[in-house]
């Protein structure tokens, strides 16, 4: 299986994150792709495709948001990562914003997102690396892998949020579907919900978007992910989300891996992204389902047996000292 990385993806390094009340350590930092690289072998490089598959997903204003705010940041004389503090939840409409605090909180969702000098170099690489695999798959390779971070799950179209800037798995979807395939699949499992995604294709019936995650009652991002958001408009009937409570392990998993899978395959897709989280992993420090490492294999064999092109994205997996194990585990079933 060919595997895709570029080493700029390093230039995002956030100093913290801000959740309960204080700034910890980030879980999602450049360590994180050591501990892969250690156990999984990268030999091919992206090409830069430019800006053109970026923007087929994320608005123009937000991408030069992203692309500026940390220069902005700067020009307001301020030290280190930059953060929102204030959200328009009441609603957002196009005002002419121009504070560098109004923009961040206009584009951001959460406060676990700092963006820092790198920021976008490190999103805008990883999007390179899904679109070289995506590449990849199209001309022929039954699967590739693309070793993404930040990763990108949790982004919408003009916002970002749960260490998410740019969605690697929606614009490696749009650049099939712009490249002539007819239907995309994504299965994202990841132990969040992948909301990002859900609401990029939520109303279109071309890219179906299926999830197995936790309980949004009980975990992140607590107001999507529930089993009863299904799509709408002409995308009603392309979303699937099966919820599972903490403490679930291969047992419960398997079987809600049989309901996507079978639901996937009714899709009719020309290509699958699958948006790779291994923070479902029994020692994840910020999750709690229960598989093993040796779950991984059989889950990538059963996603494989599918018998579709596959591209498989880095999500989420922040148990640095099983991260490798589980990423090679898993492409090993391919
Ligand atoms: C990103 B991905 C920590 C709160 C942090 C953000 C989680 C983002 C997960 N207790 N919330 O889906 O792996
Ligand atoms: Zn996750």
């Amino acid at each position: 299986m060919k595997c895709f990385w570029d080493d700029r993806q390093r230039a995002h390094a956030p100093g913290g994150e801000f959740f309960n009340g204080a700034l910890h350590p980030a879980a999602e930092h450049p360590g994180r792709v050591d501990a892969i690289l250690s156990a999984v072998d990268p030999t091919e490089a992206p090409s830069d495709f430019g800006l053109e598959p970026i923007l087929r997903v994320h608005s123009a204003d937000y991408v030069e948001f992203l692309r500026t705010a940390h220069d902005q940041w700067r020009d307001a004389g301020r030290d280190g990562d930059a953060f929102p503090y204030t959200f328009p939840v009441v609603g957002r409409r196009p005002l002419k914003l121009s504070r560098i605090d109004a923009l961040l909180g206009q584009y951001s969702f959460d406060t676990s997102s700092p963006i820092g000098p790198g920021t976008w170099e490190a999103s805008y690489w990883a999007v390179q690396t899904a679109l070289a695999a995506t590449d990849a798959v199209l001309g022929g390779e039954r699967s590739a892998f693309a070793l993404c971070r930040p990763p990108g799950h949790h982004c919408g179209k003009d916002y970002l949020g749960g260490y998410s800037y740019l969605s690697n798995a929606a614009i490696a979807s749009e650049h099939a579907i712009a490249t002539g395939r007819t239907r995309v699949a994504i299965l994202d499992v990841d132990y969040h919900h992948g909301n990002g995604t859900q609401d990029i294709f939520y109303d279109r019936a071309d890219v179906a978007y299926a999830s197995i995650h936790a309980e949004p009652g009980t975990d992140y991002p607590f107001f999507w992910g529930h089993a009863d958001e299904t799509g709408s408009d002409e995308g009603e009937g392309a979303t699937l989300n099966l919820p599972l409570p903490r403490g679930t392990d291969w047992s419960g998993y398997g079987a809600a891996l049989t309901q996507a899978l079978d639901w996937v395959e009714s899709h009719q897709p020309d290509l699958l992204i699958v948006s790779y989280g291994a923070d479902t992993y029994e020692r994840d420090p910020i999750s709690r389902f229960e598989l093993k490492t040796s779950d991984y294999t059989p889950m990538a064999r059963r996603i494989a047996a599918l018998g579709l092109p596959t591209v498989v994205v880095m999500e989420g997996g922040y148990a640095v000292e099983a991260l490798g194990a589980n990423v090679a585990g898993f492409l090993s079933g391919f």
